[in-house]
């Protein structure tokens, strides 16, 4: 059986404009390697007011948005996307709570990060949220389908 059957689920992580300044790409990629994930997109990009009005439509009336979207438009964004099992999920529990503060201890946001606004990353947070954002920020091109030898040592069997 092919390592990589089943395995189909993906989501999209923003690495934002503080991580960026805070010289935390690394060590914030390196928790998603490390949990198991496979990376099939990254890059690097500037975003507009077009598509952060798009991207946070759910918050686009709050009377912070302004500020959250000048904020995202201060430096360019990493944006990727990750491959794995009930990844939305699973990403989800290692970014931590909005409230980076009270984020728990282990999380990205419990980590790396204080502040509501300034928390470091995004993360899709439903599976169907996630399918729209990665084509938000991707080109079908720009996501790439490998087979990583790792995921012999990260499922077992029957869960692929
Ligand atoms: P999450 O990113 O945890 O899913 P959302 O979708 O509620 O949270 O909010 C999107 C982003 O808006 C947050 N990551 C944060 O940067 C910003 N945000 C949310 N709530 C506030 C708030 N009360 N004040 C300032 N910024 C906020």
């Amino acid at each position: 059986m092919s390592a990589n059957q089943g395995v189909k689920e993906r989501t999209l992580v923003l690495i934002k404009p503080d991580a960026i300044q805070r010289s935390l790409i690394g060590s914030i990629t390196k928790r998603f390697e490390s949990k198991g994930l496979k990376l099939v997109g990254m890059k690097m990009m500037s975003l507009d007011e077009a598509v952060l009005r798009e991207h946070y439509a759910h918050i686009a009336d709050k009377p912070f948005f302004a500020g959250l979207s000048k904020f995202m438009q201060s430096t360019p964004v990493v944006a990727m996307c990750w491959e794995g099992l009930e990844v939305v999920d699973a990403v989800r529990r290692i970014t931590g709570i909005t409230k980076a503060r009270e984020a728990e201890a282990g999380s990205i946001r419990g980590d790396f990060a204080m502040s509501v606004s300034c928390n470091v990353i995004h993360a899709s947070d439903s599976v169907d949220n996630a399918e729209v954002e990665v084509k938000r920020f991707f080109k079908a091109d720009e996501i790439h389908s490998y087979d990583k030898s790792e995921y012999m040592h990260v499922y077992a069997d029957d869960e692929l």
